[in-house]
């Protein structure tokens, strides 16, 4: 009964939603969590295996290659929680080198239950790893662990992949500093950040030659029509990937290829979509080395350690919660 009502509850969320972000007026937008159903979720797992995205493998080269450091540098008992943990298989260095110190607790926060079963499956190899997994909102779950450590045990938060990049300013910075309010003087957050690179790059990162991101962004189009009983016709839109210089981010749009009119029949509404106008659908921020400084410590952080990737411009930050 309750999963039911939590369903009917979230499509009326998305619904809503949908309404505000098609009937603004000027610039069309959608949030980007609604890219990431199963199938948009599949395809971000396909977009990090792509050869013009090296994003996610600079993330896990710089795990992989600092894990031992990291752990050197967050001495006692510490439980491991992370916000969007996906599959998992970046976090397994970590687990394994707290794991050879001691017994290690890893919580999970993500809002996909296909994602947190992949999780446990992917890491329950680990000796002296124990899982729990929380289906939640980020902040929600953090709050969950913070109430149940022990005495004396610091949680480090692990924030990777970039995903703070795609909060707009100012809620990336509102969201470190709810991360900040939950923890304790002491805890850590080791967060990623994708910097800034050279525009071809970007481009084909996020426009690659095989099609997956537009895929992924033109999924959210089927996603309405399935779940809110639209009726885009996909023929009708082209993905596109954008650099706004203003604000240094990747934009991902999906602009009309003509004239039309859109039927959302679940939220109630129908809008014009006017030939070349668009849907703003996700933007990724790429940092400098110094707006990393910068917002992390505005938003209440000391840096501790700082690891970057050469080959893929892209920073891991070890930080820690001040008083
Ligand atoms: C999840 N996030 C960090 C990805 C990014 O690069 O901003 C999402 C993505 N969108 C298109 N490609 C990847």
């Amino acid at each position: 009964m309750a999963t039911r009502a939590l369903a009917i509850d979230d499509v009326s969320a998305f619904a809503a939603h949908v309404r505000w972000g098609l009937t603004r007026p000027r610039q069309k937008q959608l949030a980007s969590k609604y890219l990431y159903d199963e199938v948009g979720s599949s395809l971000f797992d396909v977009i990090s295996l792509l050869p013009e995205y090296g994003l996610t493998r600079a993330d896990t080269r710089l795990l992989l290659r600092h894990s031992h450091d990291l752990v050197e540098r967050l001495p006692g008992s510490i439980v491991v929680a992370e916000l969007g943990s996906g599959c998992g298989r970046k976090t397994r260095p970590i687990l394994q080198a707290f794991a050879a110190r001691s017994h290690t607790s890893y919580f999970p926060i993500e809002i996909s239950p296909t994602a947190l079963a992949m999780c446990r499956r992917e890491l329950a190899d680990i000796p002296s790893v124990t899982i729990h997994g929380f289906e939640q909102d980020y902040l929600d779950g953090l709050r969950e662990v913070a109430a149940r450590r022990s005495a004396g045990q610091r949680i480090l938060v692990l924030f990777l992949g970039s995903t703070i990049g795609n909060f707009e300013h100012p809620a990336d910075l509102a969201f470190l500093a709810g991360i900040h309010s939950i923890l304790q003087p002491g805890d850590a957050l080791l967060l990623g950040a994708d910097l800034q690179k050279p525009l071809p790059q970007l481009i084909r990162a996020y426009d690659d030659s095989l099609g997956v991101t537009a895929a992924f962004n033109r999924n959210l189009l089927v996603r309405m029509n399935r779940e809110l009983d639209a009726d885009f016709s996909l023929d009708g839109f082209h993905h596109e990937a954008r650099f706004n210089p203003q604000t240094s981010s990747i934009e991902m749009h999906l602009r009309s290829l003509r004239d039309q009119q859109v039927t959302v029949a679940a939220a109630a509404f129908s809008v014009a979509i006017r030939h070349g106008e668009t849907i703003w659908t996700e933007s990724s921020h790429k940092y400098s080395l110094l707006e990393v400084e910068s917002l992390t410590s505005r938003a209440g952080f000391r840096t501790e350690a700082q690891w970057l990737d050469r080959e893929w411009p892209f920073a891991e930050t070890l930080l820690v919660r001040q008083a």
